[in-house]
């Protein structure tokens, strides 16, 4: 790696979106390995944003919402989005990576996301989407608001982290208040986020595995877990050893297993100037212990001063969904999953081949900033499929086709 790479900080912008996102951006303001994110809370709800601490704080399109939330209403959350779009372009135009986070099942983030996504898309902005899905206690409508994100989320973004509330469920008493699950979602969401930064900032990832990190999550429908444990020299000598514990209790890592059967994983560990050779080594080596045979790992170590005395891993694993291939009623599975849709490599292969072709070079044309807009008011109606392709999203948005302007 070059000293360039290396000294190269990246520009990295944190979105939380809707309430959830909101107490997600606001506890990582709190967090003082948080203050080289660029981080900003975006919601209509005047009232949500006002007890957000974050410092940059948009209250979108305050006109037509009068400072309300979306009331549930992906139609309200993409319409506001929608005509703030200028302003998102402005926010983010900077930035060498966007992470956004939220809460799928309301009308802001759900609505809201898809916009933010295919803004940054339009300014080749690399994007990581970290949502959180429904509590099942939330009902079944709150779920299929999330699954019609996700479908609304997939043709935009580069990476979609889902990872589901339920999985905090094991970790908490029957007789906890729902204000403490979600209190305790607002918690692990914030050091998901951090996680996935640190992971994507190690070394020169953000430029070189980026690319990795997205491949790895491409083409095959996957389940994603992330633990995240942190530890000071307070905590005793054995501050690394305390961290992985913690790391593989974390509740949205569900269980140790997970790293046995992970397919892939990818581990992050950052610490201060004071972080040993001797410690990451046997980390990594007892990490080993813990993943299985065969799978791939991408792994980083990063040091920055405000982590002096400390250490902090993370690690995602990701589990590629099996069945997929074999059954095509895959859909009806659980949105506890990863996806990426293959259609992105399909287009940027058949992009390279057709760019090459120095026939076609001269009728290369721009793009028209076309939105991804849900099926309005036909978005509860169960689609139109054929080979599980979904015939109601049109086809210039299932195969990212860029559409010829005409000029
Ligand atoms: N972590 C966390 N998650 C929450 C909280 N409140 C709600 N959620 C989750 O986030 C999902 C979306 O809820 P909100 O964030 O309130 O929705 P919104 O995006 O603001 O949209 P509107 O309700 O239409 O204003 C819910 O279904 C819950 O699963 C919270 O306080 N913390
Ligand atoms: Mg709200």
């Amino acid at each position: 790696m070059t000293d360039a790479a290396v000294k190269k900080k990246p520009r990295v912008t944190v979105i939380g979106l809707g309430n959830a996102g909101l107490k997600t951006v606001s506890r990582l303001t709190q967090s003082r390995f948080a203050s080289w994110l660029n981080i900003i809370a975006v919601d209509t709800d005047k009232e949500s944003l006002d007890t957000c601490f974050a410092e940059n704080k948009i209250q979108a399109d305050p006109e037509w919402r009068n400072g309300l939330g979306c009331g549930g209403d992906i139609i309200n959350g993409q319409r506001s989005f929608s005509r703030e779009r200028p302003r998102f372009a402005q926010l983010i135009s900077a930035s060498d990576l966007l992470i956004v986070t939220g809460g799928l099942g309301g009308g802001v983030c759900t609505g809201g996301a898809p916009i933010i996504a295919s803004v940054a898309k339009q300014h080749k902005i690399p994007t990581a989407f970290i949502m959180t899905t429904p509590f099942s206690f939330e009902g079944q409508s709150r779920r299929k608001i999330a699954d019609e994100g996700i479908k609304e989320l997939l043709p935009s973004v580069d990476i979609l982290l889902c990872l589901p509330n339920d999985l905090l469920f094991a970790t908490l008493a029957s007789d906890v208040p729902v204000e403490s699950a979600f209190k305790k979602a607002d918690q692990e969401l914030a050091t998901a986020v951090l996680g996935v930064a640190e992971i994507l900032r190690c070394g020169n990832m953000i430029s070189a595995d980026f690319a990795d990190f997205k491949e790895l999550l491409s083409e095959k429908k996957s389940v994603c877990c992330i633990g995240s444990g942190i530890a000071d020299s307070a905590d005793g000598l054995n501050r690394t050893h305390i961290a992985l514990e913690r790391m593989l209790e974390s509740p949205l890592l569900g269980s140790v297993e997970r790293l046995k059967t992970a397919d892939a994983v990818i581990m992050s560990l950052t610490g201060g100037s004071d972080m040993q050779i001797g410690e990451v080594k046997k980390l990594l080596e007892t990490l080993e212990g813990f993943i299985g045979k065969h799978p791939r790992v991408i792994s980083g170590v990063n040091t920055d001063p405000a982590y002096e005395n400390t250490v902090q891993i993370t690690v995602i694993t990701i589990s590629y969904d099996k069945t997929v291939e074999s059954s095509s009623e895959s859909d009806e599975k659980p949105r506890s999953l990863l996806f990426k849709k293959a259609h992105a490599n399909k287009a940027a292969k058949v992009k390279t081949s057709a760019s090459s072709a120095p026939s076609q070079q001269q009728f290369e044309q721009g793009m028209l900033p076309l939105q991804i807009v849900s099926k309005g008011i036909f978005h509860n109606t169960s689609p139109a499929k054929y080979r599980d392709i979904d015939l109601d999203i049109p086809t210039f948005q299932r195969e990212s086709i860029v559409i010829d302007k005409g000029t």
